[in-house]
């Protein structure tokens, strides 16, 4: 690759992302008093919401929790129109927050950043973009988010398709015509899912490519009127504080009572009443050994499947999509609107593909084990390189020039996900080791994560040295408890994007951090208390 030789725009701090991360950086940093720039390499403000843009796309996060904390005036101004926003609305709500704060000004679309070299010299990160351009700052925001890099199936042929094809993070603005057509979706994940239940009755023929069912839990959306949303700012004051205290930055949380210390019928009625609610409290407002406990896991996943099951007329389709080997709650639980359902119709196949696996995609069919499948249209809902992925396809250039990439080729390192030894003034968001998408309601702790980091920039811009990294110690103990904590929890022995299993040759290990969103705080606020003391500032 070539290094531009343009001179470096100067900066104090470059912001890499224009989503829920980017824009609130953006806005805290120069709130300061930074010189800030935020690069994009979309077209638009949105992030996960500009480019998911696929049918069905909506939160599995209520629209009263999936915002911005920082303004009141922001606040009385928006008005969400359902529990569960769609993207478009959620899109809508991001580009109303960068307008309204005068965000634009400071961000630059179409540019993508290819790498950035520490020089330690200077103290400062050179940025460069795919069109050669230079930055140089001494602050660099990685805001390029959890769920960024998306993966095709490695599966023969995929390249060979000669028909209408679409993977669900680079869906087109255009609107997608599936009258008439067959269809065929490798992928069952919560997107998967989302736009399983919302074509199935538009196309022609929709095949299911299945690799693992999931467990699920059936969405409560609802239209917030004037009278709601009124009711609901009535409770902004106590949420705002509230989802910081929590296990999953959510409004809600694990109770207090112990699940063998509540009597079995007491269990079912609660559990019942949480599935009532139609959000993610049944998975994680019921009991917090559902994530530790086998005997807990097991009486969860059976009522799980048990409500899922009655909705599947035939037995046999219901016994493809009922989850065995793994228990609730071990990997992302999707919220679904008659999704089931969608497998009671006559123009709906379902592929379990493990016991008939995909042997090869062909121009216009699908060839599996036992059967061809033609078809007009491929959908991949198949994911992403989670984590580590956005991160290290950046050629990031620490100390000693040593790639990011090769520093975790061992496994990955950070300390407390904000941070990496050897890459001074590197600050992550929604990076490994932290309560990122996986166990945290997106935006809370994008908004503690930021909110600390600000802090940190301007105790390093108080002192006479320019640069702050964690020390190699401090990473090694982060990485041990991180792990502690991992190991005490039933979500390693599921495969999952939790896990890295779903990209080939990733080291295995649980990618977020699963003590809880609000111990991590108070674990994050005692570092700034103790004047930062896990750090070394050069
Ligand atoms: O991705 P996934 P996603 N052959 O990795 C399958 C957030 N999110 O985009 O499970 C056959 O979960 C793969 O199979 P398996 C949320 O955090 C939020 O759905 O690996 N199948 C799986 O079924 C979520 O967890 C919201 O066996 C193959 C699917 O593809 C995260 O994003 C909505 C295959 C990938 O599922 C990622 O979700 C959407 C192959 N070769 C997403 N390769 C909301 O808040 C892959 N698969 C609503």
């Amino acid at each position: 690759m070539t290094v531009s030789n343009s001179t470096p725009k100067i900066l104090d701090a470059l912001v890499i992302g224009a989503g829920f991360t980017g824009l609130y950086a953006l806005y805290r940093l120069r709130e300061r008093g930074l010189k800030v720039l935020t690069v994009e390499s979309g077209t638009g403000i949105g992030g996960t919401w500009y480019w998911n843009r696929y049918p069905g796309a909506r939160t599995d996060s209520s629209s009263t929790v999936y915002q911005y904390w920082f303004s009141d005036e922001l606040l009385q101004e928006w008005n969400w129109s359902e529990r569960f926003p769609a993207q478009k609305e959620t899109e809508r709500y991001l580009n109303f927050v960068a307008d309204k704060f005068a965000l634009r000004k400071d961000i630059q679309f179409n540019t993508r950043v290819t790498r950035a070299d520490y020089d330690e010299s200077s103290a400062r990160w050179l940025v460069t973009t795919q069109n050669g351009e230079r930055f140089s700052a001494q602050f660099l925001v990685m805001g390029t988010g959890g769920l960024t890099k998306f993966v095709m199936p490695n599966i023969p042929g995929v390249e060979d398709f000669a028909g209408e094809s679409h993977h669900t993070a680079r869906w087109p603005k255009e609107p997608v015509d599936f009258a008439g057509k067959r269809v065929g979706i490798i992928g069952t994940g919560a997107t998967g899912i989302q736009v399983i239940q919302t074509i199935a009755d538009k196309v022609d023929h929709l095949t299911v490519f299945q690799r693992t069912p999931n467990y699920t839990i059936p969405m409560r959306n609802l239209k917030l009127d004037d009278a709601a949303r009124a009711e609901l700012r009535a409770s902004y004051p106590t949420l705002k504080t509230r989802v910081h205290n929590t296990f999953a930055g959510f409004e809600y949380d694990f109770g207090e009572r112990g699940f063998f210390d509540t009597p079995p019928a007491e269990r079912r009625r609660l559990m019942e009443e949480l599935w009532q609610d139609g959000s993610l409290s049944f998975w994680i407002a019921g009991f917090r050994e559902v994530f530790s406990d086998e005997r807990a896991n097991r009486e969860f996943s059976d009522f799980v499947r048990e409500k899922i099951g009655a909705r599947i007329n035939d037995a046999a389709i219901a016994a493809k999509l009922l989850p065995t080997d793994y228990g609730f709650g071990t990997r992302r639980v999707p919220l679904e609107t008659n999704y089931f359902e969608v497998y009671n119709r006559d123009n709906v196949t379902l592929v379990d593909t493990v016991s008939e696996p995909i042997v090869k995609i062909n121009a216009h069919s699908v060839t599996t084990a036992a059967r061809e499948v033609p078809l007009d249209m491929m959908i991949y809902a198949t994911g992403f390189d989670a984590g580590t992925g956005a991160l290290t396809a950046i050629d990031i250039r620490g100390r000693g020039g040593v790639l990011l990439k090769d520093a975790w080729s061992d496994g990955v390192r950070t300390f407390m996900g904000l941070q990496v030894s050897g890459y001074p003034n590197m600050f992550m968001v929604m990076a490994p080791m932290s309560p990122s998408a996986a166990f945290c309601n997106v935006p809370t702790c994008v908004q503690q994560q930021v909110d600390w980091i600000t802090d940190t920039v301007e105790f390093v811009r108080g002192q006479a040295r320019g640069a702050i990294e964690p020390t190699a110690e401090a990473e090694t103990k982060w990485v041990a408890h991180h792990n502690e904590v991992a190991e005490a929890t039933l979500v390693p022995k599921t495969k999952s994007w939790y896990m890295g299993t779903n990209i080939d040759g990733k080291k295995q290990s649980l990618l977020v951090y699963a003590g809880g969103a609000n111990v991590y705080r108070q674990l994050c606020d005692d570092v700034k208390k103790r004047g930062y003391e896990e750090f070394t500032l050069t």
